[in-house]
């Protein structure tokens, strides 16, 4: 008997840190069991968010549910129940976590559910126009930095990149740009050294995902880019 204290601080025993997998009911796809309190703790690095999406959904409508918390724990805030049958909900953690609670009580069951998990950079930039910059700019970015920058813009459009400044030290700082939400999409460009001001690029979906790496030594100025909803 771990007693009252102990329970209460007792965190989640299921953790899911992987780039992208699966979770799901126990059992699944056969019918889960009565009196489940399951829990599902998935924890991206910090900087990048959680993305989730239930390709299932197949619950004792309004009695077994599915919650989902936008943190590291039920505290954090509940964006949604999901209970009964459904399929294709989406969610995005604000910052690195999304913790799910499936509970089940006695008589109906079903298949309960399963959901794809993957991570998404942190750094989103939405709406139809912006700004993006290297870490510290208009100062020199700093060595050693890996950042991502993801910018979506709306579902019918594509986007337009255009560098107004790109200085790094040719071949050993470099910035790429990928043609989707994530570094799985493909590698449209590796821009490095000087040669990309005044460079525009555009993606072909509605998501352009960028990552900037900078080795131990030599700082520039970095880069300043304006994307364009087009
Ligand atoms: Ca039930
Ligand atoms: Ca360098």
């Amino acid at each position: 008997d771990r007693g009252f204290l102990a329970q209460w601080s007792l965190a989640c025993g299921s953790r899911y840190t992987s780039i992208k997998g699966e979770i799901h009911s126990p059992d699944y796809p056969n019918q889960y069991a009565d009196n489940l309190d399951e829990c599902y703790d998935i924890t991206a690095p910090v900087g990048k968010a959680v993305r989730l999406e239930f390709a299932e959904v197949d619950t004792e409508a309004g009695v077994d549910f599915i919650r989902i918390h936008d943190g590291d724990s039920e505290a954090g805030d509940l964006l949604a129940e999901l209970s009964g049958q459904s399929a294709g909900e989406v969610f995005v953690s604000t910052l690195s976590n999304l913790y799910v609670v499936f509970q089940s009580n006695t008589g109906g069951t079903g298949k309960g559910f399963i959901a794809y998990y993957s991570q998404l950079c942190g750094n989103r930039f939405a709406g139809p126009s912006g700004q993006v910059t290297s870490p510290g700019y208009p100062g020199n970015y700093p060595n050693n930095a890996d950042e991502c920058y993801l910018i979506e813009v709306a579902d019918d459009k594509r986007i337009l990149l255009a560098f107004d400044v790109f200085d790094t030290e040719a071949d050993y700082d470099y910035l790429e740009v990928y043609d989707g939400a994530s570094e799985a999409a493909p590698l449209i460009q590796t821009l490095s050294g000087s040669d990309a001001t005044y460079v525009s690029l555009y993606s072909n979906g509605n998501s352009l995902y960028l990552r900037f790496v900078s080795d131990s030594s030599f700082r520039y100025d970095g880069f300043s880019a304006t994307y364009t909803e087009i």
